[in-house]
């Protein structure tokens, strides 16, 4: 357990309030940031950033700028107007000491309509104090620059005026607490991409983000908001009109911001956001975007005879091929439902959407003939493909009947029928195939062989996709569908995992089906249920004694353990397949002797990122990633 802080000033009772307060945080950070590894140290940062934003929300703010220290430190500092320092009656103490030591400072500080919070955002930047070894807030206001100096989240001494200030803001520089969080170390790219996103979604904001370890910096500002964060989503694809149709609406207390674009391809690439958060898993305010595209690009198609009479509608499918979305809406009080907290539940927030997309959008169509008709014009052959691609899967379960209980042939199924206790293993190849199959556990783990290289997703469309073998192998077993038809309810393992050979074509592989996953099996990602098996790279072996090593560094202490390079062999896996069943078994498969990575969303966007730009037919972009990340794609062999 964490210690206790280390300096306690004399204070009334309600100070206790405050310590017992603080102390439940350190007890159970997971409850307020998640987790205490990476993901929860990098929510620290984005909780003392989201309460700059909300000061930008409030329109009082222009300027961020976070820095990351050599120390081991990170400051957020705002141009704001300063947390107020002013006595709070009911602690009898300064405001910003209160804001910094006890849960949700009260009403009487709100000061912005619209907060980041909910789901893990908005517990309170005293959440970000308590699990800090130490914090330093500055606060300019009034003329005056205020210090106050907490560790572990007790304040060490009184908050003191620390000379005059000309300007107002507030900056807040804190290190995280390496006895509570197993991670302590910012990583520039999490903290890059995010702070990205941010300044598309805040138009006018600019953001430094300085990493003074590599000497790293950069400014963030784009006036043209979300039609911008478009236009970088498809800097790698052939947009079909510039720039992206942009709307802005408010209903009764919700305002809208949505940006559209299409490409040549036939993938949707749509983000959803509420009030700066990342809506993942979609809700109320996508369902109303949803429906108001397809209403009104059916209205439209109708109205201009593009459709006739008896002639079948455009569905959500059609409308959306090809599409680069991003919907921005800021709801009063946003209530985030599942899981993970990324699905907005709001019930109103759905009409308001959609009344006021379908109608904004149709008077841009209105406007822009031509960009109407091109786009009835790609939705059209969607349905075309759309149609054919229903005769494909007519076809492959009238197949599947005939083969058997409709489970693809390759599936060496488990016993067990209970989802949540089942895993399969997507193993590369017919050989590895056979190896994981001699060495599961066959009541639970369930082995199903890839053949080759799957289909590349980012260049074939539904109907294609679904007539590569390994594909629909993939989708029946795994048993939620796809797309529209998706069904969670109908999963058959809670464990999907990928075991793929360490070399070029292993990584290939696992890109192109993390890829799959994330564009038409999402929920499965963002529920947790993909692994990925870590296979070790050596097995170092002296006399009877043998040690598997999943990093040279491993291999070179194994060494050292044994005594030295004398009399060892080393052998270096190249794939699954050079392990006998037993040796696979121990060292990647068997519970308690493996250890799987789960996979997270973002991995699955960067997976999804990396294809499209090294696929992508863009040259241009591809050059620059590829310089951009030079360093990184040595090993990512793609
Ligand atoms: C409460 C009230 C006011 C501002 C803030 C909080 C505030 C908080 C943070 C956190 C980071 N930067 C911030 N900037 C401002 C409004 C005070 C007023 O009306 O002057």
């Amino acid at each position: 357990m964490a210690p206790p802080p280390s300096s306690v000033p004399a204070y009334d009772a309600s100070s206790i309030q405050i310590l017992e307060g603080l102390s439940a945080v350190r007890r159970r950070p997971g409850m307020y940031i998640g987790s205490t590894d990476a993901r929860g140290l990098h929510h620290l940062v984005y909780e003392v950033v989201d309460n700059s934003i909300d000061e930008v929300l409030a329109g009082a703010c222009s300027r961020i700028e976070v820095t990351i220290h050599v120390d081991g430190s990170c400051s957020v500092a705002d141009d704001g107007r300063g947390i107020p320092v002013e006595n709070h009656p009911k602690y009898n103490r300064p405001a910003l000491e209160i804001v910094m030591t006890v849960l949700h400072a009260g009403s009487k500080f709100d000061r912005t309509a619209y907060k980041v919070s909910g789901g893990l955002h908005g517990v309170g930047v005293h959440v970000v104090n308590a699990l800090s070894e130490w914090l330093e807030v500055r606060v300019r206001r009034d003329g005056h620059e205020y210090f106050q100096r907490y560790e572990r989240g007790a304040p060490v001494a009184p908050l003191r005026v620390d000379g005059p200030a000309t300007t107002t803001g507030t900056t807040t520089r804190f290190k995280p607490d390496g006895t509570i969080l197993e991670s302590t170390e910012f990583d520039a790219e999490t903290i890059a991409r995010r702070l990205k996103e941010l300044s598309f979604l805040n138009a006018g904001v600019t953001i430094v983000f300085r990493d003074e370890r590599s000497g790293r910096e950069e400014t963030l500002h784009h006036a043209g908001g979300i039609a911008e964060f478009v236009e970088d989503l498809n800097q790698a694809s052939t947009a079909l009109f510039r720039p992206p149709i942009f709307l802005h609406a408010k209903k009764e207390t919700t305002d809208i911001e949505v940006a559209l674009q299409y490409t040549d391809g036939y993938n949707e690439a749509s983000l959803a956001f509420v009030n700066n958060i990342n809506t993942m898993d979609g809700g109320t305010h996508v369902v109303g975007f949803r429906s108001a595209l397809t209403r009104t690009l059916n209205d439209y198609a109708r109205g201009r005879g593009f459709v006739k009479g008896e002639q079948e509608g455009l569905t959500g499918e059609d409308v959306r091929e090809g599409l680069t979305s991003v919907l921005s809406v800021k709801v009063l009080e946003p209530q985030f439902e599942g899981q993970t907290k990324a699905r907005l539940g709001n019930s109103e927030v759905k009409g308001q959407v959609e009344s006021a997309v379908s109608l904004k959008l149709a008077e841009y169509l209105e406007e822009h003939p031509s960009i109407g008709q091109a786009l009835v014009a790609k939705a059209l052959q969607a349905a075309q493909a759309r149609e054919a691609a229903r005769k494909a899967r007519e076809l492959t379960r009238r197949k599947g009947l005939l083969e058997g209980g409709g489970l693809p042939g390759k599936l060496a199924d488990c016993h067990s029928r209970d989802p949540a206790l089942s895993e399969l293993f997507i193993v590369e190849g017919d050989s590895a195939g056979g190896t994981a199959k001699q060495g599961r556990d066959r009541e639970f783990q369930a082995i199903l062989p890839l053949r080759g290289k799957i289909l590349n997703v980012e260049k074939a469309r539904l109907d294609r996709m679904l007539q590569n073998d390994g594909i629909r192998s993939l989708i029946t077993a795994i048993g939620i569908g796809i797309g529209d038809e998706q069904d969670v309810s109908r999963l058959r393992y809670h464990k999907v995992i990928l075991m793929t050979d360490a070399d070029v074509d292993g990584s290939h592989i696992r890109t192109l089906l993390l890829t799959l996953f994330y564009r038409k099996m999402p929920v499965l990602v963002s529920e947790g249920h993909v692994y990925i098996a870590q296979a070790p790279l050596y097995r170092v072996q002296k006399g009877s004694r043998v040690a598997y090593a999943y990093t040279e560094e491993e291999r070179d202490a194994a060494i050292e353990e044994f005594g030295g390079a004398k009399g060892i062999t080393i052998q270096r896996y190249k794939g699954l397949g050079e392990m006998n069943a037993e040796q696979l078994a121990e060292t990647t498969m068997r519970p308690g002797a493996r250890s799987l990575q789960r996979v997270t969303i973002e991995d699955a966007a960067r997976a999804n990122e990396l294809l499209q730009v090294l696929m992508g037919e863009e040259v241009e972009p591809r050059r620059h990633y590829i310089e951009q990340h030079a360093v990184e794609a040595t090993n990512l062999d793609i």
